[in-house]
């Protein structure tokens, strides 16, 4: 008997393999491989299949969107290590992508993931048409209306004595956006109600704000071995975070409260699979 489990993740790194095949002999997809393929947890794919398919939704539906955000969000780190943003030299415990390729493989890179994300979500809209508006949410959080926002205000602010509506900007752009915009496609691709729809913004908003304190909190007390990058490199690169301005006790609290809202509002979607819910509990600190 074949013991062997496949989780969602095999699924969706089986989903990336073919989008981005090993056979292509190129110093441009070998370095958009080396990025993809170097340990991400995959958390925003899972959040996509998790609420389409908890709603009902079809999870081969969901997967060119699921591969599609983990394509934008790697491009985003790759540019974010770039010595013209955050200048760092190691992430998931690996060399950066400019670091192994350079300066202008990593850039072209990232472009190319960005691009590839579209392409492969353009077909998905292809054979569906009403699958336009994940693709539309997926564009709007992504972009200057979201996390390219939040990554230029982090920029402006560097070096500079933040307040809390400027953090609380930033967070929401430069990362709660493309989670939020996660919990939205997969209701989206799974048909959800208005009601459903707009309970799923609420919870991707939570989970994003979440998801970024508690990163915060981790850059504050893990080791450069256990967080894959240089420990305490917010507070290095000059950047305010949430626990610098609240501290570690009302940042632990306030990430808390987010996911417990966002788990009550999971329950009441009354799911047919607890695959978000799960998802939403693990992001407790
Ligand atoms: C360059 C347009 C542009 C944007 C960059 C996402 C981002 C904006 C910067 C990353 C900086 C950062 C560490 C943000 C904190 C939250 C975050 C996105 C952490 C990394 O996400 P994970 O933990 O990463 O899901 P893995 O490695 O699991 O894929």
């Amino acid at each position: 008997m074949n013991n062997t489990c496949i989780t969602t993740v095999d699924r969706i790194n089986a989903a990336l393999e073919k989008y981005l095949p090993d056979d292509t002999r190129s110093v441009i997809w070998d370095a958009m491989r080396y990025s993809i393929f170097s340990g991400g947890k995959r958390l925003r794919p899972q959040l996509i299949l998790a609420t389409c398919t908890g709603l009902g939704g079809n999870i081969d539906a969901a997967m060119p969107f699921a591969c599609a955000v983990e394509m934008i969000h790697t491009y985003s780190l790759i540019h974010d290590d770039l010595p013209a943003m955050d200048n760092d030299d190691l992430r998931r415990g690996k060399a950066t992508s400019h670091i192994k390729y350079g300066e202008a493989m990593a850039i072209l890179a990232g472009d190319a993931l960005l691009n590839l994300a579209y392409e492969v979500m353009g077909e998905a809209c292809e054979k569906n048409p009403k699958r336009i508006s994940a693709l539309r949410a997926i564009a709007r959080a992504s972009g200057a209306y979201g996390m390219v926002a939040g990554q230029a205000a982090d920029i402006l602010w560097e070096n500079k004595t933040i307040d809390e509506s400027a953090l609380i900007y930033i967070h929401a752009h430069k990362t709660a956006a493309l989670i939020k915009a996660c919990l939205e496609a997969g209701g989206i691709l799974s048909e959800a109600d208005s009601k459903q729809q707009s309970d799923l913004s609420e919870i991707g908003e939570n989970l994003g704000f979440a998801f970024q304190i508690r990163d915060d909190l981790l850059d504050m007390t893990l080791s450069t071995e256990e967080m894959g990058k240089p420990a305490l490199s917010d507070i290095k690169n000059n950047k305010a975070t949430y626990v610098s301005l609240f501290g570690l006790e009302r940042a632990n609290k306030d990430c808390n409260a987010l996911i417990s809202r966002a788990l009550m509002l999971i329950e009441g979607l009354r799911l047919s699979n607890t695959a978000l819910f799960q998802l939403a509990e693990s992001l407790c600190v």
